[in-house]
């Protein structure tokens, strides 16, 4: 990555960090480190993947007792301080009975997804598989009493689909000394700049959360990754003791950028899609309607073209898509979002070679640009104005440049100095015709676009790399 490139991504990126308080403060290239890299070798070929939220806030699914509480659907207990006692009660009533994990696991593959994450425990505390460290937990405190991730997780080693595990290692509202759950159990922190720990924070870790990490890593099979979040308080030691247990227990396994300490990847802010290419691997987890947990009254998906613009549009800047479903109490990912995926899968069946393994734009100006005025966004960022007509993407050799509207015709491809060789339409290897005049190339899509949603066109150059 260079300087130039480098930069606006960091400083993009530091205002999350601080935000979700992580150890790690810079975001400088890290050095090369050759064991990551082979750690990371099939998350960077594999871009897409399907994020699953679901535990006991599906039951509530954003309304308690009548009333409707706004927000995330997995925050209910937070939003609404429900009491531990009350909210427990939920786990008497949890019964997946239309749970399938083989149909999930379908789904994901054919929405064309190449890894699993799903939550092991979110904030709540609640723990969807069996542990011998919390009776809170699906097998011992339900009436379905059977662990949900060793379904999926058999599931996914019988059809060669990759699966991780989220894990809240720092907010649990079950525990009185996790961090999270002020009404209970009073604030975490002390006033002022000291703010004194005030819950015995380490006694949480190491009587709950390491072991059960350790669990998820020992009970399962080969885990991809552990997804944790929201790292409150964990200092860099804290963090350390994880990632020991990660690396000594699973080596291969990785770890996402929000521990605490460094992970093998950065994780961007949710649904936040950086408005430039890094060559570092990174992560953008995102809702495909407004929630992560199920809603009952969220339906406000996504497109398939607004998914299959962001997934193009984060891998020609060199991440990966992490985007969620959230399926119901019953066990059942909504239909509608199901839908959705399998429209973009089918997308994907035709014109794959453009995202999987492909490599981030060589250009940069189809990105957008930030405004010339003092405007920010909801960040407080420079505001970038963001330009969607099309991406790049690309393998040795080889452009992909992706169009989600009309081009204007003709188009124009970037400067660059290798030879061009040949151009022609993804899906049905259509010739498209390359016109050369005064040095710059340009060429004509059939109107309408062969397909409305998003048309590929591959450009041919001589050498592996573009030369500019
Ligand atoms: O698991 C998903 C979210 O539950 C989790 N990260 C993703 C992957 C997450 N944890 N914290 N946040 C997201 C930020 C949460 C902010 C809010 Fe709120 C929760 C806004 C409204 C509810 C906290 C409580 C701030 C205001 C009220």
């Amino acid at each position: 990555m260079s300087r130039r490139r480098a930069l606006p991504f960091a400083l993009f990126l530091l205002p999350w960090l601080a935000l979700v308080g992580a150890a790690q403060t810079t975001s400088a290239p890290r050095p090369y480190d050759a064991a990551r890299e082979k750690r990371l070798e099939w998350f960077r070929d594999a871009k897409y993947g399907m994020f699953i939220h679901w535990g006991l806030y599906a039951i509530p699914a954003g309304e308690w007792k009548g009333q409707r509480s706004l927000g995330l659907g997995e925050w209910i207990m937070n939003r609404l301080k429900v009491p531990v006692a009350d909210y427990e009660r939920l786990a008497a009533e949890f019964n997946p009975i239309k749970y399938d994990p083989d149909a999930w696991v379908q789904l994901a593959q054919d929405a064309g997804m190449k890894y699993i994450v799903i939550t092991s425990k979110h904030h709540d505390g609640f723990a969807m598989f069996k542990s011998a460290v919390s009776r809170y937990n699906v097998v011992d405190a339900t009436p379905y009493k059977r662990d949900v991730l060793k379904a999926l997780a058999d599931a996914c080693a019988k059809r060669g689909m990759r699966l991780g595990f989220y894990y809240s290692q720092s907010q649990d509202w079950h525990e009185k000394d996790g961090a999270g759950n002020t009404w209970d159990f009073g604030p975490d922190q002390g006033p002022g700049p000291e703010s004194k720990e005030l819950k015995h924070y380490d006694a949480y870790l190491r009587g709950k959360a390491e072991p059960q990490v350790k669990e998820l890593l020992t009970n399962y099979g080969p885990v991809a990754l552990i997804w944790f979040d929201t790292p409150r308080m964990m200092t860099a030691e804290r963090g350390q003791r994880f990632a020991d247990i990660v690396r000594q227990t699973q080596p291969n396994t990785l770890i996402d950028g929000r521990l605490g300490t460094e992970g093998d990847y950065r994780s961007t802010g949710d649904n936040v899609i950086p408005p430039e290419a890094s060559t570092e691997a990174w992560e953008t987890p995102a809702t495909i309607n407004d929630t992560w947990g199920f809603r009952k009254d969220d339906t406000n998906w996504k497109s398939p073209g607004q998914i299959a613009f962001k997934l193009v549009d984060i891998v020609s800047k060199g991440g990966n898509y992490l985007l969620n479903v959230g399926p119901t109490a019953d066990g059942v990912i909504p239909e509608a979002s199901a839908d959705v995926l399998r429209t973009v899968g089918r997308w994907l069946k035709v014109n794959g070679e453009a995202v999987y393994g492909a490599g981030v734009s060589p250009f940069g100006q189809e990105f957008g640009e930030y405004t010339g005025k003092d405007a920010k966004n909801v960040r407080g960022e420079k505001l970038f104005l963001a330009n969607n007509e099309w991406r790049v993407t690309t393998k040795p050799g080889k452009l992909y440049i992706t169009f989600f509207a009309e081009p204007r015709a003709p188009f124009e491809i970037p400067a660059m100095r290798n030879k061009l060789l040949r151009a022609y339409r993804l899906a049905d290897k259509a010739p498209v015709a390359l016109k050369t005049e005064n040095g710059t190339t340009t060429f004509t899509l059939e109107r309408p676009m062969l397909d409305p949603m998003a048309t590929v066109v591959v450009v041919e150059f001589e050498g592996d790399k573009v030369q500019k």
